[in-house]
């Protein structure tokens, strides 16, 4: 996230004028939300860094069916496409961006999250074994399932549910998906929708 809103280094740890209007404008927040989730944040990093250990935690506890390996995978993905400037560390300014996108109405901006995870490697194209992978780590949560579609997409394993995704939205047949097309499908496909939502 390379843009004026952001100093190099920058802890966030006091909410001065400036840091406010800053978090307001990149966020859409209200300056309520914005104190509350500061209060909330530097309770658990009290540096202003928080750890991927400490997601993999919170991650563990909202989704106790997933198993270690798994979890760990699940949680790298999740920490790299927050962790935006990538130091290894989630700050404050980071924290609230992804509480936006795991909170947001607007299905383009959940899509684009989703597929920033789904992007271990960031090269932008998520490739069937990514696909596959992210699937893997939501296999034992979509078992509960009550959604008939997603439990016979999900009944032969991950490599052939990974195999109907890119098939689905795959459009320019490239054999890798690009963010436009995870976000048509997401938008036109409801059983995609679900598959990816957790
Ligand atoms: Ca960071
Ligand atoms: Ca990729």
């Amino acid at each position: 996230m390379g843009n004026i809103t952001r100093k190099h280094g920058e802890l966030y740890k006091t909410l001065t004028e400036d840091v406010l209007n800053r978090c307001c404008s990149v966020t859409g927040f209200t300056p309520e939300v914005i104190r509350k989730e500061h209060d909330k944040f530097f309770d658990v990093a009290g540096d202003g860094r928080l750890k991927k250990e400490y997601m993999e935690e919170l991650l563990g506890d909202y989704m106790p069916q997933v198993r270690e390996k798994r979890l760990k995978y699940l949680t790298n993905c999740i920490f790299s496409a927050i962790d935006t400037n990538n130091d290894g560390y989630i700050d404050f300014l980071e924290y609230l961006t992804s509480i936006k996108f795991f909170q947001t109405e607007s299905p383009i901006e959940k899509a684009d999250f989703i597929f920033r995870i789904m992007d271990k490697n960031g090269d932008h194209l998520v490739t069937r074994k990514e696909i596959a992978r992210l699937l893997e780590c939501l296999e034992d949560y979509h078992k509960k399932s009550s959604n008939s579609s997603i439990t016979s997409v999900m009944s032969g394993g991950v490599k052939p549910a990974a195999n109907f995704v890119l098939a689905k939205l795959d459009e320019d047949k490239s054999g890798q998906i690009g963010v436009s097309e995870f976000v048509d499908g997401w938008l036109k496909d409801e059983t995609i929708r679900t598959l990816f939502t957790f």
